[in-house]
């Protein structure tokens, strides 16, 4: 008998990929969608039309409609990504992002109350090491205490602790994968590295000047969305529900990642100068390209509260999942996004410059 897996967030990275590796191991997936005035869901959009990939209008502020499509799909596993989940977001709209990050989570758990599935049903909740925030412990593992840093990490922290609480009150099967920074070519374009892997391509086809970020100290654990959604399905495929921490265990800096997009592009930067005046200047590279400055830090890129130290440590998961952190290296995802971006800049032609217009203005912090 095949399973049935419902996941919340499917137009996401991770429930794109998800529901792949879902549908691949032969189960009948089905997601919840929140109406938008654009049809096109671009990440999905390849798997509408599968035999077993359905999908269904549902919101997480919306305790009916998770209720209704809950009873309707009667699914074996739930997977609950959906969330918003730009943690600089979270603080120009943080009671948005509580109502989903926080109270959605208990939405699901309720909704699966209500329709008596408590006992059948298993939960994935999608965690964030950003619950380690300004952090009391480096490597984080999942006995380090959190110290949540942005209304994003505190909206998540309920969702964390509403979930270990219906696990002991109500014998459910529901657990948290706290998962560190993963990545892909389906990154939402402003999170650091994607609007990095872009800009790198577009600046390289002559397309934008220059690329502005925030803080280039940062340090994080950096690994591929691929990887991590397999951890998603293998912490529900546990003999008991608990809690795992998913991470590489090897830090990079903002600057770091930076420094290699350029190089993949066969740029060398030289860094000068410190913090908000310091610049990345391409010292090596196409001849129009030398001696120009191609990052610079603006100040709209910065935090009112920033978390700068996040390495986990994947020992448990490691041990009790059999998971390998290592399958993707951190050399190989910041190529595999380079060349993708690359080639995406390259094939959308009068469009690309559409797209640029639209990077501009997030460089300038209208949308960040
Ligand atoms: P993402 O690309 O931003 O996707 C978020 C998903 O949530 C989208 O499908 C979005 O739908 C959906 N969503 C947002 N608000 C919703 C609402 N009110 N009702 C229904 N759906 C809603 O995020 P991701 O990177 O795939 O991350 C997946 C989950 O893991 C999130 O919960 C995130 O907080 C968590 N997480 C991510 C990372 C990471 O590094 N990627 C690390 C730790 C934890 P639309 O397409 O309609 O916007
Ligand atoms: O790429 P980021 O926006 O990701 P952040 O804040 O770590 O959050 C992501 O990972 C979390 C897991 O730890 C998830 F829970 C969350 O949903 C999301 O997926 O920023 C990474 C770092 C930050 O320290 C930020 O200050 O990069 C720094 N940074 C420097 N310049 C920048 C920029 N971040 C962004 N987005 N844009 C910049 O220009």
């Amino acid at each position: 008998m095949s399973k049935t897996a419902l996941i919340t967030g499917v137009t996401g990275q991770d429930g794109s990929y998800l529901s792949e590796f879902l549908l691949e191991k032969g189960y009948d997936v089905h997601g919840i969608i929140r109406r938008s005035s654009v049809d096109f869901r671009e990440r999905i959009a390849h798997l509408e039309g599968h035999p077993h990939f359905h999908l269904h209008y549902g919101h997480m502020g919306d305790s009916m409609s998770l209720i209704k499509v809950v009873d309707k799909v009667r699914p074996d596993e739930i997977y609950n990504l959906a969330a918003q989940s730009h943690v600089q977001v979270s603080f120009d709209s943080p009671e948005f992002t509580a109502d989903v990050d926080a109270t959605g989570v208990l939405r699901v758990l309720e909704a699966v109350r209500a329709c008596h599935l408590e006992k059948t049903c298993r939960i994935y909740q999608a965690s964030t090491s950003e619950l380690y925030g300004k952090v009391e412990e480096v490597p984080q593992n999942e006995n380090t205490p959190f110290h949540p840093y942005s209304p994003y990490a505190v909206a998540k922290l309920y969702g964390y602790w509403i979930v270990k609480e219906y696990r002991e009150a109500y014998d459910m099967f529901c657990c948290s994968g706290i998962l560190f920074n993963h990545e892909s070519e389906r990154r939402g374009e402003t999170f650091v590295t994607r609007k990095i892997t872009l800009a790198v391509a577009r600046i390289s086809q002559g397309l934008q000047d220059c690329l502005y970020l925030g803080n280039l100290d940062s340090l994080r654990d950096w690994g591929y969305a691929k990887d991590y959604v397999e951890c998603m399905w293998l912490i529900l495929q546990n003999d008991k529900p608990e809690d795992f921490v998913i991470a590489t265990g090897v830090q990079h800096s903002v600057r770091e990642f930076t420094e290699l997009a350029f190089r993949h592009a066969g740029i060398e930067l030289k860094f000068e100068g410190k913090g908000i005046d310091e610049k990345g200047i391409c010292v090596k590279g196409p001849e129009k390209l030398v001696g120009k400055t191609l990052v610079a830090v603006s100040k709209d890129f910065y935090r009112p509260t920033d978390v700068v130290n996040l390495w986990g440590d994947p020992t448990k998961a490691k041990a009790k999942l059999g998971w390998d952190p290592a399958k993707t290296s951190f050399e190989q995802l910041v190529k595999l996004m380079v060349e993708h971006d690359i080639a995406k800049v390259a094939s959308e032609g009068a469009a690309a410059k559409v797209r640029t217009n639209l990077a501009e203005y997030l460089e300038k912090g209208i949308v960040k």
